[in-house]
């Protein structure tokens, strides 16, 4: 095509998108909306992953429009310090990003959250369900907190007698209720609503969905529970404590045990363990329903063109995983998430195996639409992945406690530290050989040099202000 055509064709299009007038332009300039999806405990136990068994067809549509993370960590295995770090994009420290009480306000108070910058130009900012873990969190950087109603997460009553005369209810609810007696239910519809309203207005928009499920307790409508024969669930492969792993490396999983109906000392039944995956698959695929109807409705609407959906999961779960439960420790089945993206016109099921850190997400969506990086942001935008490019960091570091962990590769090296950052319990596994981390190599003659090295780099990896802040 010689350059006189191009020109032609450029001209012709210039005159109608002049013709067309104000509202082609506008929509020209508008940046993209930002769907903002978080899940509660969600571990990438999904089909996009390689797994079979969990019935998440909304999930699956929307990976396959998606760059898919196979590789995603979060920095810190708990609720509230994750959701703070992953909203500001700084790295936890010994002292800063803690525990699942963690307040964004109280932490890093002078940075600018993600929501912030983003109501800083021209967003409108809506947060819906769980986002930060405290309802009133950061609360000057949304136009909109929305929780749900209800009383906690039961629909029966006698559940909810119970509820109120225990410390935490029972672990689990099978109810024929309709979806929108619980509160993710209730939460899909207001998103729905906010889309429609939102659709009307001139500025784009930060719409988040924040889904308290599968968190426990596992409670969810009967038609998701009929969706898994019990008798088919299989405990995990690597349910097992090896002698060679460090102690402090397990737990006794208390946030379970404050439920009722599960012992208060030494590991579960089989029975109960299998009934406690069939309730978190269930959970799994609820939440997966409410997304999907928020996902439809993005589209009857046309936004979905003109929308970035993001979905991701506070931190990993186990399952059974090493004969644990919940969160609260450095294996990958704590650290590794759910993470995938839609840009539209970028993104179509592409799959990537580089690390990703979940402080990525905040400069990867702030240069996703052209805004400037806030200097207390410390992740890297992964953007260059969305663009089917290579990207040179390998490497992600997560801590819980007094635990740090560098994934670097195949290999995962923690450390237990002191306040003076010296080292008293390591544990190395290397994925290459033993993805179950069922064999610590830190102890090992053979493996000195490389523990060394690992050490080292840690320190320099994980952030200036680590011992100190
Ligand atoms: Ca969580």
């Amino acid at each position: 095509m010689n350059k006189i055509v191009i020109y032609g064709i450029s001209l012709l299009a210039l005159l109608l998108a002049c013709k067309s007038g104000k509202e082609e332009t506008t929509k020209e300039q508008k940046p993209k909306n930002i769907l903002f999806i978080a899940v509660d405990d969600l571990r990438p136990e999904l089909n996009f992953y390689g797994s079979n068994h969990i019935k998440s067809p909304n999930l699956d549509k929307l990976a396959g429009e998606s760059l898919v993370f196979n590789r995603a960590y979060c920095n810190v295995p708990v609720c509230g310090a994750s959701r703070a770090s992953l909203m500001t994009g700084a790295r936890p420290t010994r002292k800063r990003f803690i525990n699942a009480y963690t307040k964004k306000d109280s932490d890093f108070p002078e940075a600018i959250s993600l929501p912030m910058l983003l109501k800083q130009n021209g967003y409108t900012t809506i947060s819906n369900g769980k986002i930060y873990h405290h309802k009133t969190d950061d609360k000057n950087a949304w136009d909109e907190m929305w929780q749900p109603d209800g009383l906690w997460s039961y629909a029966l009553p006698e559940s909810q007698e119970i509820r109120k005369n225990t410390r935490r209810g029972l672990p689990m609810e099978m109810a024929e209720v309709h979806d929108s007696v619980y509160r993710d239910g209730k939460l899909a519809l207001k998103v729905i609503k906010d889309l429609q309203k939102l659709k009307q207005e001139k500025q784009p928009f930060f719409l988040t969905m924040g889904l308290m499920k599968p968190h426990l307790p596992f409670t969810a409508p009967k038609k998701y529970w009929d969706l898994y024969d019990r008798e088919r669930i299989e405990l995990p492969e690597s349910y097992i404590q090896p002698e060679s792993t460090p102690r402090q490396a397990f737990h006794k999983y208390g946030e379970l045990r404050n439920y009722e109906n599960i012992p208060k000392d030494g590991h579960l039944p089989d029975d109960l363990a299998k009934e406690l995956i069939h309730g978190y698959y269930a959970c799994v695929s609820y939440i997966d329903a409410q997304i999907g109807l928020v996902l439809d409705e993005l589209k009857r609407l046309e936004l979905d063109e003109d929308t970035i959906v993001i979905l991701w999961g506070d931190h990993g779960w186990n399952l059974g995983d090493h004969k644990l439960w919940c969160k609260h420790v450095t294996f990958e089945t704590a650290l590794r998430t759910p993470l995938i993206i839609k840009v539209p016109g970028k993104t179509s099921g592409q799959k990537t195996n580089a690390i990703t850190e979940y402080i990525d997400i905040y400069p990867a969506l702030a240069e996703l639409i052209g805004l400037d990086i806030p200097e207390t942001v410390d992740g890297k935008s992964f953007v260059p992945l969305i663009e089917g490019q290579s990207q040179e960091k390998d490497w992600a570091v997560s801590k819980f406690k007094d635990a740090v962990t560098l994934i670097k590769g195949d290999l995962f090296y923690t450390e237990w530290i002191k306040d003076d950052g010296i080292a008293y319990a390591k544990m190395l596994f290397d994925h290459k050989t033993d993805p179950l981390e069922l064999d610590n190599l830190a102890e090992k003659p053979d493996y000195q040099e490389k523990v060394a090295i690992l050490a080292k780099e840690l320190r320099a990896k994980w952030g200036k202000d680590f011992l100190s802040k």
